[in-house]
């Protein structure tokens, strides 16, 4: 009798510019078989039939199908969001907001409903506010349900050391905590390059100027396309996440987790340090913060709160 292996399902809801490349990115890897959902009628299954005949090229066997029945998504083992409407010229962000997080309840019950036993990762802006509405609504166990922002900030982190100092990315190391923009904490303490600390490269001051680049990298992007945001890294960071929990590889990585007595923040979603693997989250990691690093870190919190505290005000 043949063993009965059987391949991780993968299931991206939103199969717009992220969800469409990370589509590929997992087919690539062979992280299991991708099911691509979209609202949009025939666009998903374009974008699967396209990758799936990238596969005798790239000698790929993952499956990828297109569908816009949730029916499709049953049985999936990880669920990533990122479904939702970007920001049109004219609406506040209170209004992008309220529409976002419509979108999140709706596809959350189907979650729920379909995929019981997943593990979901947001990814949809606002972040912070989307990934607590998914827990809402999904009554998942909050391991079960993360976000992703982390991987991506601390990659364009990564990559701006690397240009400044002319070595490998492979070779820096690095931590950004707090949440998806302007609030993000650095951690120089946490900054290394092939295990030399950076302050022994780099000045404190040119350290700044390399962090607010990457506080602002998703705006930089912004600023260049004019027609959307960057997609890219986001889908490799998803991509990354997604390998962790398919391979149970138990990655130390930053994301967004929800923290009850984590830092004392109280039962919020904000990017913190956490060991990924077949179970989610399983386990935040906590560091002993200096001073001013708590007072970024809780600055942090306070805007993710405010930001929760809208999206309640809403209903
Ligand atoms: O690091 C991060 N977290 C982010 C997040 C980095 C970059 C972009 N970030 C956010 O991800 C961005 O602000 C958006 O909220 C999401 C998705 O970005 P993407 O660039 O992929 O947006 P698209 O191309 O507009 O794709 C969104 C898709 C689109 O195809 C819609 O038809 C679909 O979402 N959509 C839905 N799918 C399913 N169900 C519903 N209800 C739905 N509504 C829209």
């Amino acid at each position: 009798m043949p063993r009965d292996f059987t391949r991780a399902k993968i299931s991206l809801i939103g199969a717009g510019q992220i969800g469409g490349n990370l589509a590929m990115m997992a087919a690539q890897k062979e992280l299991g078989d991708v099911m691509l959902f979209d609202i949009v009628e025939g666009m998903p299954q374009g974008k699967a039939l396209d990758i799936a005949e990238m596969a005798p090229v790239q000698g790929f066997d993952s499956i990828v199908s297109g569908t816009n029945d949730y029916a499709d998504v049953t049985g999936s083992d990880v669920v990533i969001v990122t479904a939702g409407l970007p920001r049109k010229p004219g609406m506040s962000r209170d209004d992008l907001l309220a529409t976002n997080s419509k979108i999140m309840t709706a596809v959350t019950e189907q979650i729920k409903e379909t995929s019981p036993n997943a593990v979901i990762i947001v990814v949809s802006n606002p972040l912070d506010a989307m990934v607590q509405r998914c827990l809402q609504v999904s009554g998942f166990p909050s391991n079960r349900v993360l976000g992703q922002a982390g991987v991506l900030d601390t990659a364009r982190y990564r990559t701006f050391l690397a240009m400044e100092l002319g070595v490998s990315v492979e070779d820096i190391s690095a931590l950004l905590m707090g949440g998806h923009g302007d609030t993000m904490v650095p951690l120089p303490s946490c900054t290394s390059v092939g295990g030399i600390p950076i302050a022994q490269l780099l000045d404190s001051a040119r350290l700044d100027e390399i962090v607010d680049r990457a506080r602002k990298g998703g705006a930089e992007i912004v600023g260049l396309l004019k027609t959307g945001s960057a997609y890219y890294a986001p889908a490799a960071a998803c991509t990354q996440m997604v390998e962790a929990i398919v391979k149970d590889k138990k990655r130390v990585l930053p994301c967004a987790a929800y923290c009850d007595s984590e830092y004392g923040v109280g039962g919020y979603y904000v990017g913190v340090p956490i060991v990924l693997g077949a179970g989610g989250v399983e386990r935040i990691i906590e560091l002993e913060l200096t001073e001013q690093e708590t007072a970024a870190f809780q600055n942090s919190v306070d805007a993710v709160k405010e930001l929760v505290a809208v999206m309640a005000g809403l209903e």
